[in-house]
């Protein structure tokens, strides 16, 4: 980014200017995001990022969208702690079929001292593979923001979900405000943040305008976006919520790429329900990062073969990390994966 394109990002958005976004002709709003996202990015290249739930369900916060809370009944099968050698085993094979980067997400309100020296050996040891490392694990003091970062996190998943004014119709075990608190921690720890939020949840549009007018207020805005359309869960309180018009989500995405232009916009849950045209619409509002595994923390994303063949049919690229001794060998093994799908006959041949 250079002196100028950093110049232009803003802080001081106002609600209503989003939401003056958010009414615009829905080609208008797709034009001025792609001309926005071409400024800033290589307008063919999605990131990718590998998902692992380390600690699945019994979570003591109420939050109305999860199948990890303990006051629903979702049939979900706990898990504890994972032990280091299995995390190390999933992010070796997230690295050979491609990903960049390593998220690892437990269902804490925030973690308890004595999990901290496994979680941290984690860290270390993902990244001793050559992968980014993130990791998503509640609210943080400033002591263990500190202590992950000095294991190498690169970045910390931390999402504000909705508007302020929204916030307690949806969780009512923390406040927006304690979010903020540890969003302010993580980046003081001198961590990259990743922040985003959930569309679906019964929110207006005022909600969805006032959730992203929060995160690209910070300052600095957070690297990554991640924009999740809620995955309906039956047992928890939102199992019924009506379906988001996929033009809504779409514009959501857009208002987030103007909002955030430097920002990777990640496409996040609810891709099994979108099918290849909402997600290359996504793509051309400004998403450029998306969960790249078969399963999100407890739920199934589309197959790794089928997202190459996206990819594939619309000239997309994976963004390779930082250029390490083992990029080589990524991108052999993305060339192997392309060619598998081929040979699985999941492209369509142009040629008759
Ligand atoms: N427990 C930690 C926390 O809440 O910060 C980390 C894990 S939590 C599952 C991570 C994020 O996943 C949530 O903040 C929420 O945005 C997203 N999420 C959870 N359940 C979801 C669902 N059913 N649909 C869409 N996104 C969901
Ligand atoms: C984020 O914004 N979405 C991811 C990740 N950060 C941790 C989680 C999505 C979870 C969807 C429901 C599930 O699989 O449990
Ligand atoms: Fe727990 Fe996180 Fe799920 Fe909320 S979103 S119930 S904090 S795992």
């Amino acid at each position: 980014m250079n002196n100028a394109e950093a110049a232009s990002i803003r802080h001081d958005w106002q609600r209503e200017e989003a939401l003056a976004l958010f009414d615009m002709p829905f080609n208008d709003l797709l034009f001025r995001a792609q001309s926005v996202h071409r400024r800033y990015f290589d307008p063919n290249e999605v990131q990718l990022s590998t998902l692992l739930s380390i600690k699945t369900g019994a979570c003591p916060e109420d939050c109305k969208y999860c199948p990890q809370s303990g006051h629903y009944n979702t049939g979900l099968e706990k898990e504890k702690l994972l032990e280091v050698d299995k995390v190390i085993e999933e992010a070796r094979a997230a690295r050979d079929s491609g990903a960049s980067r390593f998220c690892m997400g437990a269902a804490w309100r925030s973690p308890r001292d004595r999990d901290m020296p496994q979680v941290l050996r984690m860290i270390r040891e993902v990244k001793s593979l050559g992968l980014e490392t993130c990791m998503t694990l509640g609210m943080l003091t400033e002591n263990q923001a500190a202590q992950l970062s000095k294991a190498g996190l690169d970045y910390y998943n931390h999402n504000l979900d909705t508007s302020p004014e929204y916030y307690g119709e949806i969780i009512t075990t923390r406040t927006f405000q304690d979010r903020l608190d540890t969003l302010a921690n993580v980046r003081s720890a001198g961590m990259k943040v990743c922040a985003g939020g959930i569309i679906g949840m019964g929110e207006g549009e005022k909600d969805r305008a006032g959730l992203l007018v929060q995160l690209a207020n910070l300052s600095p805005q957070p690297e990554s976006v991640p924009i999740n359309m809620l995955v309906k869960i039956q047992g928890t309180p939102l199992e019924n919520e009506k379906d988001v018009d996929p033009f809504d989500f779409i514009r959501t995405i857009a208002v987030a790429r103007i909002m955030m232009p430097a920002s990777h916009v990640r496409l996040s849950a609810g891709r099994e329900e979108m099918n290849d045209q909402m997600q290359a619409l996504a793509f051309l509002a400004g998403a450029n990062s998306i969960f790249y595994c078969e399963k999100l923390l407890t739920t199934p994303n589309p197959q790794a073969n089928n997202d190459m063949t996206l990819f594939q049919r619309l000239g997309i690229r994976p963004e390779q990390r930082a250029v390490t001794e083992d990029s080589e060998d990524q991108e052999a093994a993305l060339l192997r994966k392309v060619g598998e799908a081929q040979t699985d006959g999941q492209f369509y041949n142009a040629a008759g």
